[in-house]
């Protein structure tokens, strides 16, 4: 099994944080693979084949021989288990749960900032209006956990890297690259962790441009510009 080829869907703008935190997990752990892209505008994962495999019709999704997966946190921790020569989570129990803790927390809460700092700021480059005040309570919410886990000085959350740091780097980046205030010491770690080779791949995907509209499921009364990727 462990030898069966390993393919990756994820979404064609290359927007997806959930998409990058385990093409990231691929590279980490030096793993070959092969990609294809979902056209979501144009609901290519509500095709019957893709809806089938994925059970979610959403993207990240792994295949893994005859096993598909989607849900990015149960991919990064069954590629985790799978492949346990190189371990994209910390080894220590307790730092593995605040590890995975910390990746359901970023993709349960904060919806504030998703939906008003999308992935198009950081991916395109996107300006955004300033944050509403539950965007800021959000924002608040964000910085206080993430300098609660962060010790002074450190690079990484838990010692090692693992794959919790780039996914708190992706959030806070929707508010740095946006030019909104974040405290320094978090703007040094989101830099640090965007400079991993791993991640940078992600970030220089050739990107087709952003079609004028799609689909308005995930967009506020008022809100002008479209969040694409949660
Ligand atoms: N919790 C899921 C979230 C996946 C997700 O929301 N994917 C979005 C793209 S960022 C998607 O496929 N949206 C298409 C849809 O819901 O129709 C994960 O971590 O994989």
């Amino acid at each position: 099994m462990e030898q069966s080829r390993i393919h990756l869907y994820v979404d064609a703008q290359f927007a997806s944080p959930y998409a990058m935190s385990v093409f990231v997990v691929l590279h980490e752990k030096q793993l070959p693979f092969e990609i294809s892209t979902v056209d979501l505008g144009n609901q290519a994962n509500l095709d019957a084949s893709y809806a089938s495999a994925s059970l979610t019709q959403r993207v990240p999704m792994l295949v893994h021989g005859d096993f598909a997966l989607s849900e990015s946190s149960a991919i990064t921790e069954y590629l985790d288990e799978m492949f346990a020569e190189s371990v994209v989570y910390p080894r220590d129990i307790h730092l593995r749960a605040r590890a995975r803790q910390l990746q359901a927390w970023l993709r349960s809460d904060l919806m504030p900032i998703r939906q008003e700092r999308s992935t198009e700021v950081v991916f395109f480059g996107a300006s955004c209006r300033p944050l509403t005040p539950a965007g800021q309570v959000a924002a608040k919410k964000l910085y206080a956990v993430a300098e609660a886990l962060l010790s002074a000085g450190a690079s990484n959350l838990f010692g090692d890297w693992c794959v919790a740091d780039t996914d708190l780097a992706l959030m806070l980046n929707r508010l740095i690259l946006n030019g909104d205030s974040v405290p320094s010491r978090l703007t040094d770690y989101a830099a640090y962790q965007w400079a991993k080779p791993s991640v940078q791949r992600w970030v220089d995907l050739p990107r087709p441009p952003l079609p004028d509209v799609v689909s308005a499921e995930i967009n506020e009364p008022g809100q002008t510009r479209i969040d694409r990727s949660a």
